[in-house]
């Protein structure tokens, strides 16, 4: 079988456990080498952090539910309504521990070299010796939960495996949404499936009879790759990308390095199929920072008549060249871990019906009925809350209810426009940039081929958000909306891409587009509507893939006719859409100058097919300034 056939065809079930289900947690004795190697491993982790009870999970309901009833009780999670939103769970976080931790993150590679200006580099020996000292005793008076994981079906062609030790049960609940969990992974491992091995601590040992908190963590953090062996070592932090080691930890920053060697990408990108009128169909991936709408257009409803878009993944994709010439993606996460704030009906009525149960909330708001609320579920806040401190709040609070990185975690099978073959990989027809930019960026722009795509890749900016620490709004670079989980240095992930499209057969590698769904008019206000109707820049694109609509040129790339658009039912005032497209040469010529600085921090290894663009650049505007 071609392996173009063998990506879209594979069987992407988990097939039925090694054996007869284990009671409770307890240690798996399938035989063979490579499991003694697993155990062995797992005894070592247990040595040096001393856990009461080391608990292997299974991925089984019952034992989903008991430990979910557990965490009830020990005032981990607050039970929601299950009239209004039933299975589902409220988690309150420490105040100090609401969003990834960037300054705090390291890529430990043998050379600093290999992580590069862009990432906190240690000397892998030293840092183990750190490690090691933290990690020791760290689990006293706590249960350690092994769970192997999945990204991507199990046994899936793209797929890969790991196993996480952890001491936080809501890391554990997180995972076993956010990936495949259980023993049918341990069938892989069996079998001989390379692993990757990740260990979490939440830093908070209990003396004995000491009493815990409800979210243990600690001030010291340390977000530990190593790239060489493959391991992921996560201390201090109980929280999203800080805890669920699969995500960004292995699925972009091990699995970015991976690629590298094997010859793919692991990418921060939603995946969707979108349909046109005519039942065609196309596959895109978009890449946009941290809290800047992957959810929202991985779930966008066209607000266009006869479009139709199917969610494959909000937020990772893993991408490979195929033998067709193509490149073909799957989203290797298996449920949504998505911002809460600014998901309403008219925002993202998809992610608000995929809410309706099932789904754990993170330092949301709750309602009186034991419901939950954030900023932007309603127009109007209802008039008396719990906020996500568990404080009192009304509407006159001079802070919002629900933080402003508060999320969801929901399993993606739940969502009313999951694509049915969403777990399969698709080949890409066109991959999206983009990033929260007030000026300068155009509503939407198409590079002239690949190379000039990576150009623009690299040259991503955007203003920063809640997801990470840091001052919101303050623009930053984000190449490829990497820039936090790029595991190598970032000039040979540059260098990468340009290899993989050289690898491509020319009229199938898929074609690249810039977009900014955020410039804003001098009176601040945003210029494009946004949401549903970016199905009106989707349309373009597609039709821009289809030939049918050709695009005129401009020193940054090629820009829509604005009569191409599909603008029916909306009213964008013409000077508005104008201002969305003006390309102004002097400040482009500003954004060439940061380029050339931001490439010379990497002292020369940017490629030269990068700066001769950046050259371009420079001669196309100044051509159409004078
Ligand atoms: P991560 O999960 O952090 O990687 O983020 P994400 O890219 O998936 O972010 P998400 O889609 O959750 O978007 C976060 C914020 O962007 C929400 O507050 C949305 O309301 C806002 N947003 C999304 N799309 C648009 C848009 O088209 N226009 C405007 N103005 N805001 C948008
Ligand atoms: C992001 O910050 O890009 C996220 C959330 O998707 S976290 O998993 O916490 O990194
Ligand atoms: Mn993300």
């Amino acid at each position: 079988m071609a392996l173009a056939e063998s990506f879209a065809a594979h069987p992407n079930r988990a097939e039925a456990p090694l054996s007869p289900a284990r009671s409770f947690g307890a240690r798996p004795d399938y035989p063979g080498e490579a499991m003694d190697e697993l155990r062995t491993w797992v005894d070592e982790i247990a040595a040096l952090t001393q856990p009461d009870r080391v608990h292997w999970v299974d991925g089984s309901k019952a034992e989903h539910d008991a430990i979910v009833d557990q965490m009830v009780d020990e005032g981990r999670l607050i039970k929601l309504n299950p009239e209004l939103r039933p299975g589902s769970y409220l988690a309150r976080s420490h105040p100090s521990d609401v969003a990834r931790t960037e300054g705090r993150t390291f890529i430990a590679s043998e050379r600093e070299i290999d992580a590069g200006p862009t990432n906190n580099w240690a000397d892998p020996a030293e840092m183990r010796e750190k490690m090691t000292g933290l990690f020791a005793g760290s689990m006293r008076g706590r249960t350690m939960y092994v769970l192997p994981f999945s990204m991507g079906a199990v046994g899936g062609p793209l797929s890969k495996i790991g196993v996480q030790v952890t001491d936080s049960a809501y890391a554990l609940i997180s995972i076993e949404v956010m990936t495949r969990v259980g023993d049918a992974v341990l069938r892989e491992i069996a079998e001989g499936q390379p692993w990757v091995r990740t260990v979490h601590s939440v830093g908070a040992p209990l003396a004995p009879g000491q009493e815990d908190e409800a979210w243990p963590c600690n001030d010291d953090k340390y977000i530990v790759h190593y790239p060489e062996s493959l391991e992921v070592w996560s201390y201090g932090s109980g929280y999203g990308g800080n805890a669920i080691l699969a995500k960004k930890c292995f699925a972009l920053r091990i699995a970015s390095v991976i690629g590298r060697d094997e010859g793919w990408l692991a990418e921060h990108m939603l995946l969707i199929r979108v349909i046109d009128p005519n039942e065609k169909v196309y596959h895109l991936a978009a890449a946009f920072p941290s809290a800047c709408g992957k959810t929202n257009l991985a779930m966008l409803r066209p607000t266009i008549p006869g479009w139709r878009v199917e969610t494959m993944g909000d937020d990772i994709a893993w991408i490979r060249p195929g033998e067709d010439g193509r490149l073909w993606a799957i989203n290797p996460e298996a449920g949504f871990f998505g911002v809460a704030p600014g998901t309403g009906e008219s925002t993202n009525v998809t992610a608000v019906e995929t809410l309706w149960g099932n789904t754990v909330f993170t330092n949301v708001a709750l309602t009186p009925e034991g419901d939950v609320w954030w900023e932007g579920l309603t127009d109007e806040a209802p008039a008396h809350l719990t906020d996500w401190q568990g404080n009192d709040w009304t509407p006159e609070a001079d802070h919002p209810a629900a933080h402003p990185n508060s999320r969801f975690t929901v399993s993606a099978a739940q969502c009313p426009q999951i694509a049915p073959d969403w777990e399969d990989a698709v080949p890409l027809d066109a991959i999206l940039f983009g990033g929260r930019r007030a000026t300068n960026v155009p509503l939407v722009v198409e590079a002239t081929d690949w190379t000039h795509g990576v150009f623009i890749g690299s040259n991503i900016s955007s203003e920063r958000t809640a997801a990470a620490e840091g001052t919101v709004g303050e623009l930053r670079r984000d190449p490829f909306a990497m820039l936090p989980f790029c595991g190598y240095n970032m000039a040979d992930y540059f260098g990468h891409w340009l290899r993989v499209g050289a690898g491509l057969r020319f009229d199938r590698a898929p074609r690249i587009f810039q977009v900014n769904w955020f410039r804003r008019g001098s009176d601040g206000r945003f210029l494009w509507p946004g949401f549903g109707d970016n199905s009106r820049v989707i349309d373009w694109i597609v039709r821009r893939l289809q030939g049918e609509v050709g695009a005129r040129v401009s020193p940054i790339g090629r820009l829509p006719h604005l009569e191409d658009l599909n603008l029916d039912g909306i009213e964008v005032p013409q000077e508005d859409l104008e201002e969305l497209f003006h390309v102004d040469p002097s400040t482009w010529a500003q954004e060439a100058d940061l380029t050339e600085a931001f490439y010379d921090t990497f002292d020369g290894r940017v490629p030269t097919a990068l700066t001769s663009e950046l050259s371009a650049l420079r001669t196309r505007l100044a051509s159409s300034a004078s």
